[in-house]
């Protein structure tokens, strides 16, 4: 219906300046329906008052005009009258109803996302548990539905730029859906008068290219790794990630060797054999460590045959090997009083999480049921 008119507007010829951006699959319908409206509206306006202005002037008591003979009726006037704003006003249904259909029918594939909403903010979950405070990360061109429910009062998921937006309520799931189309940061809103701090219930709704997401995915949700450059980098991360830091620090201590100069070193075991470390010995030592017990420590290091990826057994080793010649360019000279506290600080969206103001307030205020 009205095809013409719709590519014209999808085209972005009637973006109109006061508008959001259009950055979803079905925002260009939205606008285009939108904007029909509106202009019939002020078309129907404007040919009201100009017919109240021309006629009280035509017809002011001192102008003279023949008044013998009144019209009393005409068939076809009213025929007018009534017939364009019933074809126009069925038009604007049927389109209406179509696109309301549309944007109300959750999509079967794509991705789902839970959101919470909170005296003042918005909460979200992604299935694979990544937990997300006043942003959302998606992929740009998935279909994405919503299922959201709120902690205490009326809210409503509002996304002008996806023409998206749905009550938000307490004991019940609604659902809102959108295709983005564009990568970008848009704005996360309230729509509902729900408390004094309801204009500051702002996020952020980002959209992400495909490869982009995997990545933002890949780090757990956190945006504020770094993400490493060399392989060199990636071994480092992972010695601090993995808590190999926690015992192997940048001199010979009472728990592990030093790995500082580890490379090319002559190993002597506690059985008397000896080697010359290589890089096939690191990796043997990360994954079996059980099998050569360097002499003067004893058999405390797990084996990390189930918990790394041959990938990131070649990066420790290239790191391994990067700290042979340099001194002092080992992270952690002493043991931290929690052996666990690199492990915990890296395992979740913790940065997220801090970035956000009102995150305390989520984790401290148990359900308000
Ligand atoms: C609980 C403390 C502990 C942790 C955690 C630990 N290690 Fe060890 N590691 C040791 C001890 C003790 C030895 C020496 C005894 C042995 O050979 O098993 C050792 C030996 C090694 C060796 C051989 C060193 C040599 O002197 O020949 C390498 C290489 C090594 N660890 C790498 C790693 C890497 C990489 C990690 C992290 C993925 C790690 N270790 C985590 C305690 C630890
Ligand atoms: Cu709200």
């Amino acid at each position: 219906m009205n095809s013409g008119l719709f590519n014209l507007i999808a085209s972005g010829i009637f973006q109109f300046p006061l508008m959001p951006e259009q950055a979803s699959e079905g925002a260009a319908r939205y606008d285009a329906l939108f904007l029909t409206i509106s202009a019939l509206t002020v078309l129907f306006t404007v040919i009201v008052y100009v017919l109240v202005a021309v006629l009280a002037v035509r017809y002011r008591r001192s102008a003279k005009i023949d008044r013998s003979n009144p019209m009393t009726h005409s068939t076809i006037l009213e025929a007018i009258w009534l017939g364009v704003p019933l074809v126009l006003g069925l038009i604007m249904f049927v389109w209406s109803a179509t696109n309301f259909i549309k944007v109300r029918t959750m999509p079967k594939e794509g991705k789902e996302i839970f959101a919470m909403g909170k005296q003042w903010m918005w909460h979200f979950e992604h299935l694979d548990g990544i937990r997300e405070n006043n942003e959302l990360h998606v992929p740009v061109g998935v279909p994405i539905k919503m299922t959201m429910i709120s902690q205490d009062v009326i809210h409503s998921m509002y996304l002008p730029a996806m023409r998206a937006q749905y009550h938000v309520v307490p004991g019940r799931y609604t659902q809102l859906q959108f295709t983005p189309t564009k990568t970008g940061e848009y704005l996360i809103l309230c729509a509902m008068h729900c408390g004094t701090q309801h204009s500051e219930m702002v996020g952020k709704l980002i959209v992400l290219s495909e490869t982009d997401y995997q990545k933002w995915q890949d780090n757990g949700g956190n945006r504020f790794r770094p993400s490493p450059k060399t392989m060199e980098e990636a071994g480092r991360l992972t010695f601090n990630e993995q808590g190999c830091a926690n015992c192997h620090t940048n001199v010979d201590n009472p728990r592990a060797p030093t790995m500082l100069g580890l490379m090319d070193s002559k190993r002597t075991f506690t059985d008397g054999s000896s080697t010359i470390a290589d890089a096939d010995y690191v990796r043997e030592s990360i994954l079996n460590p059980e099998r050569k017990i360097t002499a003067g420590w004893e058999n405390i290091m797990q084996s990390y045959h189930d918990q790394l990826t041959e990938e990131e057994v070649m990066h420790l080793v290239k790191y391994i090997q990067s700290l042979s010649g340099v001194k002092g360019d080992y992270e952690k000279s002493e043991f931290p009083s929690d052996p666990q506290a690199t492990r915990k600080l890296n395992t979740t969206d913790s940065a997220n999480r801090e970035q956000s103001a009102g995150a305390a307030q989520f984790q401290q205020t148990p359900n308000s049921k």
